[in-house]
């Protein structure tokens, strides 16, 4: 009868061991409010369809959903699901997410028209494109726009969808290498979709000097000045020191012409254990 409880006992304790292995299939990040802002100067674009908040990432959650990963992205505003002709549930943003499985191979390079790189050890893996756009156009701009050797790290999702306050995205589980999805890196960058992209921009939305109806604003006019609005810093928490770490990051150096003296480099945000 002792035996019995012994094993009972040792049962019990297994399933709570691979609940628990199952449960970590989930990495959960917050990111301050008020912070889209770039390194700390960008301003929205002036049309209306622009709400304020609508590219202040506020969360990022990453869950393992059967042969899918589910990734919802928290926004400071109430999603747009009528604007332009997108059909998700959203339409002004676009994000993209770096997933860091392995550093000694990540790719430090950034995407055509986000105007970041990536400090060496902090490279990316894999990255996500979030987009309102049909899947098969974000497909032709990779093959466009992206350096042949960094599009096979790319990852479509197969779904996106926008409702409330939450955009979220299925990619399929094998595009992801094999491993624990909480001791990897991530980091986010949101972005605003653009319909109507320069030849050298990844469906990404300028940033220059002064914001114009359709252009962000506090930049340089060139593309010296990261063309990101919002990202993740420090340990991912939401803190307020978060906002500070995020400035610095992107803080960037441009020459006269408008090249860049110093790109704005990102590094890896990891879940706080
Ligand atoms: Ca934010
Ligand atoms: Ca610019
Ligand atoms: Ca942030």
């Amino acid at each position: 009868m002792r035996q019995a409880m012994r094993i009972g006992f040792l049962a019990v304790v297994a399933l709570v061991v691979v609940g628990a292995a199952a449960m970590a299939q989930e990495v959960s990040f917050k990111d301050p409010v008020g912070d889209d802002n770039g390194p700390g100067t960008y301003t929205y674009p002036t049309d209306a369809v622009y709400k304020p908040g609508s590219f202040d990432l506020t969360s990022f959650k990453m869950k393992k959903a059967g042969d899918k990963y589910q990734l919802d992205f928290g926004v400071n505003a109430t999603l747009e699901a009528k604007c332009w002709s997108m059909e998700y549930g959203f339409c002004v943003q676009m994000i993209f997410v770096f997933v860091q499985s392995d550093p000694a191979t990540g790719h430090t390079d950034g995407i055509p028209g986000l105007n970041i790189k990536f400090a060496s050890g902090s490279g990316w893996n894999k990255a996500i494109i979030v987009s309102p756009q049909p899947a098969s156009r974000v497909k032709d701009e990779v093959a466009l726009k992206m350096a042949k050797g960094l599009q096979a790290d790319v990852i479509v999702p197969v779904r996106v969808k926008g409702a409330g306050r939450t955009i979220s995205a299925w990619i399929d589980a094998k595009d992801l290498p094999q491993g624990d999805i909480t001791a990897w890196g991530y980091q986010v960058g949101m972005q605003s979709n653009e319909g109507f992209p320069a030849a050298t921009d990844l469906l990404t939305r300028k940033v220059n000097e002064y914001e114009g109806q359709h252009r962000f604003g506090g930049g340089n006019d060139g593309d010296c000045d990261p063309h990101v609005i919002d990202i993740l810093a420090g340990n991912g928490t939401g803190d307020k020191s978060e906002v500070d770490l995020q400035h610095k990051m992107l803080a960037y150096e441009c020459n006269a012409d408008g090249t860049s003296k110093a790109m704005a480099t990102l590094t890896m945000v990891h879940m706080k254990k």
